[in-house]
């Protein structure tokens, strides 16, 4: 079948499942809405680790042992910072800040975020479009039991995720105009919920007004892939975040978290017990090996969720 794909992503979770359908889609199937609400500013410069994350592993440029920032990356300015007291726990590489600096530069110069990172992405050579799920400013606040509120990036990687989560809110969201393939899904092949965290990529793009309508309207089906497997995060707070938030944490719980909205779910063979109860909620499962370790996986998982994407389209069992 043809038709666009549109993945909802965030960070490193979402990068790998994009780029297993970068794989198997002709460029021009394929859009990636990046969550941007872990965006900030540090050091004076406008940091989006959700989109470059994207823009990185789309472009074959990405640092295989994080996920995130650049493979083979020196840190020549962050030790001479660290040398003059400046503040180093966000670590930027030397060639990651030439994409915070030219960036920064043309959002000043009063550039569109969505036209910069497009402009970035062509020049590292990441064919499908990546696009931020707004071009204004929207941040995630946690707000833990024990630190009180927290901006996203002190709490995930200064404290390490450490305090515990009450609630998440998305501060700016109720201003923000989403970007317009997020709301202008006719002709779509499907929709493709990566394996990102529910509660902090996932849930700030739904949280950009007129999102979750159009995705909830749209007649393409819906298609979510669990980040977690065998009750556990295959990357990053998503298990402890469940905990925290009184949810069940297993795929189940992720399952309710997007029944609403989510017409498949895909399960990981570690869990297939967990079906019928995820059947019972009013999706369609399907069982995959979701743990990508490598590019055969990204791809096998890729063919595995449009073979999914096409069977409920066919089988009208969505919208
Ligand atoms: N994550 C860390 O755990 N420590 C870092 O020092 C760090 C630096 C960093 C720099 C650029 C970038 O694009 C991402 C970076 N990340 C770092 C990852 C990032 O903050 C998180 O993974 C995401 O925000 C969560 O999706």
């Amino acid at each position: 079948m043809s038709g666009k794909i549109l993945a909802l992503a965030g960070g490193v979770g979402g990068a790998k499942l994009a780029l297993g359908l970068a794989h198997l889609l002709p460029p021009a199937e394929l859009t990636v809405a990046v969550n941007t609400a872990d965006d900030f500013e540090h050091l004076g410069l406008s940091i989006c680790p959700d989109l470059d994350t994207v823009m990185y592993t789309l472009a074959g440029v990405a640092n295989p042992e994080t996920g995130w920032g650049r493979r083979n990356e020196t840190w020549t300015v962050m030790e001479a910072l660290g040398q003059i007291g400046g503040e180093t726990w966000f670590r930027l590489g030397d060639k990651d800040l030439a994409a915070h600096i030219e960036r920064t530069r043309r959002l000043r110069a009063g550039e569109s975020l969505s036209t910069v990172m497009r402009d970035l992405a062509a020049r590292l050579g990441a064919k499908p479009a990546i696009v931020p799920m707004s071009d204004d400013p929207v941040r995630t606040m946690v707000m833990t039991t024990d630190r009180g509120e927290l901006a996203f990036q002190d709490w995930f990687v200064r404290l390490r995720c450490a305090p515990a989560v009450r609630s998440v809110r998305f501060a700016g969201a109720e201003k923000a105009q989403p970007h317009r393939a997020l709301t202008d899904l006719d002709d779509l092949r499907g929709i493709v919920v990566c394996p990102s965290n529910p509660f902090v990529s996932v849930a700030p793009i739904l949280a950009v007004p007129g999102v979750r309508a159009a995705l909830v309207e749209a007649k393409a089906p819906r298609v979510a892939v669990t980040p977690i497997v065998g009750g556990q995060a295959i990357k990053g707070p998503a298990a402890k975040m469940l905990a925290e938030l009184g949810h069940d944490v297993s795929a189940l719980g992720v399952a309710r978290y997007y029944r609403d909205w989510v017409d498949g779910f895909v399960l990981d063979a570690q869990d297939a017990g967990l079906a019928p109860e995820i059947e019972a909620l009013g999706m369609k499962v399907r069982v995959a090996d979701t743990v990508m370790r490598n590019d055969d996986d990204k791809r096998r998982l890729a063919a595995r969720v449009l073979e999914f994407v096409d069977e409920l389209a066919v089988s009208g069992q969505h919208s």
